[in-house]
């Protein structure tokens, strides 16, 4: 069994949570912040047997959609601006960003 976290954004997450509790798979949803634009996403964990971890990342690739985003010159963190006054940098979010751990047990009790 594997334990998938799954930060996604907040666009796609009633979507993705829907089509995997249809598809048999449980999970939990986390409302999380991204440290670098500061601004809400989502964080998924689904606990997946090793014989359907395909199908999951299956769906969450179908429903988690990069999408592209404009940044002024606003310092991100309240550290150094990324790019110089008056300008803005496009940026790329998600799909998804997907971590995948080994589970030593699982309970329910
Ligand atoms: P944020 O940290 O808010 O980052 C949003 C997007 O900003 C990132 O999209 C990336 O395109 C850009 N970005 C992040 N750090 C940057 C930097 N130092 N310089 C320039 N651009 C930067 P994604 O890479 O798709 O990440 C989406 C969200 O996934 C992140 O939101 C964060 O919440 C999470 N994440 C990504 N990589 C992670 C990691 N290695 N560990 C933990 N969480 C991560």
């Amino acid at each position: 069994m594997k334990l998938i976290i799954a930060i996604i954004q907040d666009e796609d997450t009633n979507r993705l949570i829907k089509t995997m509790l249809q598809e048999g798979f449980s999970a939990t949803k986390l409302s999380t912040t991204g440290g670098f634009l500061r601004a809400g996403n989502s964080t998924l964990l689904i606990g997946v047997e090793d014989e359907r971890l395909d199908s999951c990342f299956a769906i969450i690739e179908k429903i988690c959609k990069s999408r592209t985003q404009k940044l002024s010159s606003i310092a991100p963190m309240g550290g150094v601006p990324i790019t110089s006054i008056g300008t803005e940098v496009e940026i790329t979010v998600g799909g998804a960003t997907v971590f995948i751990l080994p589970v030593e047990g699982f309970k329910k009790i």
